[in-house]
């Protein structure tokens, strides 16, 4: 990817910016390793693609997933992050209330922690969001039409071009339409002083800023053929119709019981898609749990390949804790970043394999490792790992363990550990004898000081 960012303000050039991206670059290269221990074991044809993003590769398709920088410091979400997804949206930090909180003034360091990161890594970027009527700062409400017309196309102008080059798709406009029947535009300081044309001319100032980001309308609510929806498509109709440039829209796809999975989901992707714009799923959650939840994602992912448009799906958040509805449960991982039965029914629906190498359900593992928390105090815990043999004897073991500072392992049982040069990664091998029967079990447990949050990543199990 092209590196040309002009930088300004406090943006990442600044001595603080780049030594937090250093910090956030170590926690990385410990991921790595374990990820790179991982592609190292021996690949069968059905194992191709065992993670969601190259899964979703191989339908020539991005999975992404929404992103916050302060977590970019905990070593199981950045390789979670890197391990299964190949693009980021950052969850708040471009929207106008983080980037330009007074007039004039724009501070870009926690977004250019993320873009730094997905370029790192190769990921794709989401651009989220220009011009939306929440997390706006007061001093954009209280403008007249004339200056809060120069201040929206400033706004899109300094921050698109910050980032020129580096966004694959930019929610130019995010949730300018009214719930319910109307079919009405949302009443905004947008809205009420410039008129429905505020969206016009907010994407064709995006276009001129970035001619090549795709340029999104996103919104909620919109996911099946519905006043609303309806409402969003006569306007790309309208703006396909008379030149005005778009390229995409982004079903956000928040879905629980009161707004379930549309029958009508496929089709009403389909028909803006026929409109000659692409389709995104761009903040995927699906309150729930166990099979219920997973037959839901299931239906999405299938829906998003039914049409060829559809070139992405993006989940709003890594570990369900993370939610900004944590107590649905909506997200593909548990809280210690577990993958539920969303995750295999997502990986499998995009063609993938659940269980990749050396994970829990692979059936043609050699073995396996298992995780829990044995028992936790105020400012520790006892960790334990269960090895189980494959469908064949095995003669030995090892699993790495990688902590997240200041946590440290300060005790381990029935298992040798060493330790790599950052201290924070330990590899456990059997004490003695390793032998395990097939299909047997064994663990070892070690004890932890400096926290309790979050758990040790535990990486695959290799067997000798
Ligand atoms: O997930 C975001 C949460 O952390 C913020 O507090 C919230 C503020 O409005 O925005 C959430 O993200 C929203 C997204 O930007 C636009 N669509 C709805 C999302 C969920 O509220």
């Amino acid at each position: 990817m092209i590196r040309k960012r002009t930088r300004t303000g406090d943006g990442g050039g600044s001595p603080r910016a780049r030594g937090r991206l250093r910090a956030g670059l170590s926690a990385t290269t410990t991921a790595l390793l374990t990820v790179t221990a991982l592609a190292a074991l021996p690949q069968t044809a059905a194992h191709a693609a065992d993670t969601l993003g190259a899964a979703a590769a191989e339908k020539g398709r991005y999975f992404g997933a929404a992103v916050a920088a302060n977590h970019l410091g905990e070593a199981q979400y950045v390789s979670t992050l890197n391990t299964e997804f190949t693009s980021v949206t950052p969850e708040n930090e471009m929207k106008w209330d983080a980037v330009e909180p007074s007039r004039g003034s724009f501070s870009f360091s926690r977004a250019d922690q993320i873009v730094n990161h997905a370029q790192s890594r190769g990921m794709d970027v989401r651009g989220h969001t220009l011009v939306w009527h929440s997390q706006l700062p007061s001093w954009v409400s209280g403008l007249g039409a004339t200056d809060l017309r120069s201040a929206m196309n400033n706004h899109i102008t300094q921050v698109m071009t910050h980032y020129k080059g580096e966004i694959h798709s930019w929610d130019v406009v995010n949730e300018a339409f009214q719930d319910g029947n109307s079919g009405a535009r949302r009443s905004s300081p947008f809205q009420d002083k410039l008129g429905n044309g505020f969206i016009e001319e907010a994407f064709r100032t995006a276009r001129a800023t970035d001619p090549n980001a795709k340029l999104c309308y996103n919104d909620y609510n919109t996911d099946g053929v519905n006043a609303k929806s309806n409402a969003v498509y006569a306007m790309v109709k309208d703006f396909k119709s008379r030149g005005v440039p778009i390229d995409c829209v982004g079903f956000q796809s928040h879905f629980n019981s009161n707004s379930p999975v549309p029958s009508d989901y496929r089709a009403n992707l389909q028909r803006f898609a026929d409109l000659g714009v692409d389709v995104q799923i761009t903040e995927l959650d699906i309150e729930g749990s166990g099979s219920a939840q997973a037959t839901n994602y299931a239906n999405v992912v299938r829906a998003c390949l039914a049409v060829t448009r559809c070139t992405g799906i993006t989940v709003w958040g890594i570990p369900d804790k993370y939610s900004w509805r944590a107590s649905g449960t909506p997200l593909l991982f548990d809280d210690n970043y577990n993958k539920k039965p969303a995750y295999d029914a997502v990986l499998s629906t995009l063609g993938g394999t659940p269980g990749g190498p050396g994970n829990p359900g692979d059936p043609d593992a050699a073995c396996t490792a298992t995780y829990t928390t044995a028992e936790q105090w105020g400012g520790g815990y006892n960790g334990k790992v269960t090895i189980t043999a494959g469908s064949s004897p095995i003669s030995g073991w090892s699993v790495n363990v990688t902590m997240t500072p200041p946590q440290k392992v300060v005790a381990v049982w029935n298992g040798s550990p060493t330790w790599d040069s950052s201290g924070n990664v330990m590899t456990v091998k059997p004490s003695w004898n390793g032998t395990l029967a097939a299909g047997a079990s064994t663990s070892f447990g070690f004890t932890v000081n400096g926290g309790t949050a979050p758990p040790p990543q535990v990486g695959a199990c290799t067997a000798s």
